[in-house]
């Protein structure tokens, strides 16, 4: 009943988005007619989880959206267009995600949205955005179904939804680089597998298992957990008991750090790695002080490093936002420039002015889009994921993530 009741609200959004359009009524203009230099103000939505035990990624995605549509505001990016966001939190629940979804594609105004953080709440936001043919760009997602289908692991690729775009890379290549990372570089050789249950986690676990198995490693054990469990006991006794020399964890930091913390203080000093999900300083915090010798993958080369980044670290620092741009600041700070870019290009075919309704055009300028970001040249393939395959391994050092290796799956 519930779907039911949100399918019917969907529907009615995008029937008067569509309706607002057609009167000519798209928020913000501050024009005088149909000349190419009139004004319109137009909105990049953006959700992510703003409140809740996710907040430190979230804040980061938010902010550095509003970076880059204040960015070209200020740079007149797209002459005669001023951008907005609208940022809505879905608390990391697809429920609240696919709401969000219904709300912006309701609002004539909004171009694109940056987001989600989470692959299971793009899950209920896909087809919300897909039926009104509005681009989704996801700085964070990973799980590789979203954008090749439920039988990409069988070879089977499909693209489900093409308004779905995203700048972060997959995990049919962050499990497996995991996985080469623990048993070459670390001589790792037994490992106990634990995921969260969810679309991330569980996708996550299953490439590294694969890779993990190929190069002559084995599964010691494997167990789940439930989202939002602070007490680890049961688990952290299991894998004592299975002689595993590596935790392999699918997951977010809430959780992974207090497993770490609870697994050393009970006397395994063994490592637990983990993906993107536990790459925030929240994960070394929540794992009480037990995290040196840890490890995650996450996406991209470390921005710090990355001289295209320059530039966005100095604005982001003067800005003064109450939080860091975290995991995906780079990629978000990207995800929203690319909408800005097919913006500019659907205005430059139309004689320099946005068209009444844009979305569909501008999901057909999204393919296109080719540039020169935060993290490098950003653009997509036939399936909308990032062409940058990058991938950074990090260690907690002296109670900081440290990159390791940065390089990418070759197979
Ligand atoms: N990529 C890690 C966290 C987000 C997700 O669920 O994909």
């Amino acid at each position: 009943m519930r779907n039911r009741s949100l399918l019917i609200a969907t529907t009615l959004a995008v029937t008067g988005a569509l309706s607002l359009t057609a009167c000519g009524s798209r928020g913000g203009s501050s024009g005088s007619g149909s000349s190419a230099a009139a004004n319109t103000t137009v909105t990049i939505g953006v959700d992510a989880p703003l409140t809740g035990s996710l907040t430190a990624l979230g804040q980061g995605i938010k902010n550095s959206v509003d970076l880059a549509v204040n960015t070209a505001n200020k740079t007149k990016e797209v002459p005669g267009v001023t951008f907005k966001i609208e940022p809505l939190d879905d608390q990391a629940q697809p429920s609240s995600g696919q709401q969000n979804a219904a709300k912006l594609v309701a609002d004539p105004s909004v171009v694109g949205v940056v987001g989600p953080l989470n692959s299971s709440v793009a899950q209920s936001m896909q087809k919300v955005f897909d039926n009104a043919n509005l681009v989704e760009v996801s700085p964070a997602n990973t799980n590789p179904s979203l954008t090749q289908g439920p039988d990409w692991a069988k070879g089977t690729k499909v693209r489900p939804f093409k308004s779905y775009f995203r700048t972060a890379t997959t995990d049919a290549i962050q499990g497996p680089f995991a996985a080469q990372y623990a048993y070459s570089t670390l001589g790792k050789k037994k490992v106990f597998l634990v995921d969260d249950q969810l679309t991330y986690g569980v996708g996550l676990v299953g490439t590294f298992e694969g890779e993990f198995k190929t190069l002559g490693g084995t599964v010691a054990g494997q167990d789940h957990v439930t989202d939002g469990t602070k007490d680890f006991s049961a688990l952290v006794s299991k894998i004592k008991a299975s002689g595993a020399d590596l935790v392999y964890y699918g997951g977010q930091y809430p959780e992974a750090g207090p497993l770490s913390g609870q697994l050393k203080s009970a006397g395994d000093n063994i490592p637990l790695i983990g993906g993107d999900g536990i790459y925030d300083p929240a994960y070394i915090a929540a794992a009480n002080g037990k995290a040196n010798g840890d490890f995650a993958t996450s996406v991209g080369a470390p921005v710090e490093t990355l001289d295209s980044a320059k530039t966005f670290i100095a604005n982001y620092d003067a800005a003064k936002y109450s939080s860091p741009y975290a995991a995906y600041g780079g990629y978000s700070y990207d995800s929203a420039w690319a909408i800005i870019e097919a913006v500019k290009a659907v205005a430059a075919a139309n004689n320099g002015k946005l068209p009444a309704n844009p979305r569909q055009a501008i999901e057909d300028a999204m393919s296109k889009v080719s540039f020169s970001g935060v993290t490098g040249t950003v653009s997509f393939d036939q399936y909308g994921d990032a062409t940058n395959k990058q991938l950074t391994v990090y260690e907690v050092k002296n109670g900081a993530w440290v990159a390791a290796k940065t390089g990418t799956f070759t197979g």
